[in-house]
């Protein structure tokens, strides 16, 4: 595998050019063949570096299916695909049943909020004329985006964006949602009717269960036949949690757009003080003191969901996360359940090491993903622990060294896992190239 900077670069260019379709980048060629929404954010962060109009184009593409009423769907489906290319697909999730659904057939889910966080970084990678029309373009859709979820979506309501679906999170089937999932209703025997497509390209005991599906599709189900409707939900929907790493991303975003507006000429006094009242809630709700991280909240129990997964070190990424918190995330993710450090001597895994359910091979319950590093990599330069950070950084560019842009990869020897030829991977890596001084962040 490719060992030198170079080789590397050409490798991930490649990978991103080979999943490149028209408008937009497939995650991969075989098992996610459509759009998919937080994957275009990172996908936009890496093209950055190498084909900025792509990476405005990945962007747009995305936001031309956000729905009327600001939610931005977590897949867009491509109509030139042949039916059963991927399950569920379009003719499941009937997105036409939702008032305000683009012509485009997508999902009616959405995904963790990155796209504002990569639209300027996006225009921070090369700042010009150009650039800044196009933030100027994407500024009121992401805007929309944040009001749908600090709206509509605070079910809670205490400023947080609550989930209905483990999908939402991006991390399907951690163990971060075992309890909460073990309240929703399903028979196994559901997943006769359906012919999974993942399971055909990837081995079924790195993947989520047929139990774990069938709960997903009776989710989907539950949401679907509520006309994708909001209102309500603490009433009829099964599934409700707050999670740490979503709303991460969604005060992010706020400090993301008070930058952009700053740049447009605009007052980004009201994005900083959402970011502000958004981190307060994450740590107000989310932050157990006894296990010195985050955790999900469950609405139907009122609990923190005791699994301690990496979702709970990913808060570190808010720049005004207070120190006390900031302290004991780094503890936590030094110590060996997750085994951060200056010199990583194996890769970070996105469940506790150390818990009886951590399995190395399966999907989000123990491997490693580039981007959960990537994301602690920032607010490990954010919280000026640059020590830390060029380990992760190590850390990631050795895994892609060694067995390429794999879709994640086994916690303990750097195996490549899933897909071969991931965009997020491969964009990430050209994102952490880049920034080889890897000095503190700042939304400067
Ligand atoms: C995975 O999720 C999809 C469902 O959305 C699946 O398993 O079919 C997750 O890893 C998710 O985070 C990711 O966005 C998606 C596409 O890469 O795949």
């Amino acid at each position: 595998m490719a060992r030198d900077l170079g080789a590397l670069r050409r490798l991930a260019v490649a990978t991103l050019d080979g999943n490149w379709e028209h408008d937009h980048t497939v995650p991969s060629r075989t098992l996610y063949p459509h759009q998919w929404s937080w994957d275009s954010a990172f996908i936009a962060i890496g093209l950055a570096t190498v084909r900025p109009d792509r990476a405005w184009r990945e962007l747009h593409t995305l936001f031309a299916a956000q729905w009327a009423d600001g939610r931005v769907p977590h897949i867009v489906f491509n109509p030139a695909l042949r039916a059963g290319s991927y399950f569920p697909g379009p003719e499941f999730w009937n997105s036409s049943l939702g008032a305000g659904a683009p012509a485009t057939a997508t999902s009616g889910i959405v995904q963790p909020p990155v796209h504002a966080l990569a639209a300027w970084l996006v225009y921070r990678r090369a700042p010009s004329e150009c650039g800044r029309a196009e933030l100027a373009r994407l500024y009121p859709a992401l805007v929309a985006q944040q009001r749908y979820l600090t709206g509509r979506r605070d079910v809670g309501g205490a400023g947080l964006a609550c989930l209905v679906h483990p999908w939402e999170s991006g991390l399907d089937n951690s163990p971060a949602w075992d309890a909460p999932l073990a309240a929703v209703p399903a028979d196994v025997a559901v997943m006769r009717a359906y012919r999974r497509h993942d399971t055909a390209h990837a081995e079924a005991a790195h993947r989520p269960t047929d139990l774990d599906y069938a709960r997903y599709v009776a989710l989907v189900d539950a949401y679907r036949d509520g006309g994708y409707r909001d209102e309500g939900l603490t009433w009829r929907h099964p599934f409700l949690v707050e999670c740490p790493l979503f709303n991460t991303a969604l005060g992010l975003a706020e400090h993301a757009l008070a930058s952009i507006a700053r740049e447009l000429g605009g007052d980004p006094g009201p994005h900083r003080e959402r970011a502000a009242r958004i981190t307060a809630a994450i740590v107000d709700r989310l932050y157990d003191p006894t296990t010195g991280t985050f955790h999900p909240r469950d609405l139907r129990t009122d609990r923190l969901v005791p699994a301690r997964t990496a979702l709970g070190l990913i808060p570190l990424a808010l720049p005004d996360l207070p120190f006390p918190q900031v302290a004991s995330v780094i503890a936590q993710a030094c110590s060996p359940r997750f085994g951060l450090a200056a010199r990583m001597d194996r890769p970070l895994p996105s469940h506790d090491r150390t818990a009886p359910d951590f399995e190395p091979l399966r999907y989000w319950r123990g491997p490693s993903w580039l981007n959960l590093d990537w994301l602690l990599w920032r607010g490990l330069r954010t919280h000026h622990r640059l020590d830390l950070a060029a380990g992760l950084r190590a850390s990631m560019v050795d895994l892609v060294a060694t067995a390429g842009c794999h879709e994640y990869f086994h916690p303990d020897t750097g195996a490549g896992l899933g897909s071969p030829a991931f965009a997020w991977t491969a964009a990430l890596l050209l994102d952490v190239l880049a920034d080889a001084s890897a000095g503190p962040t700042s939304f400067r």
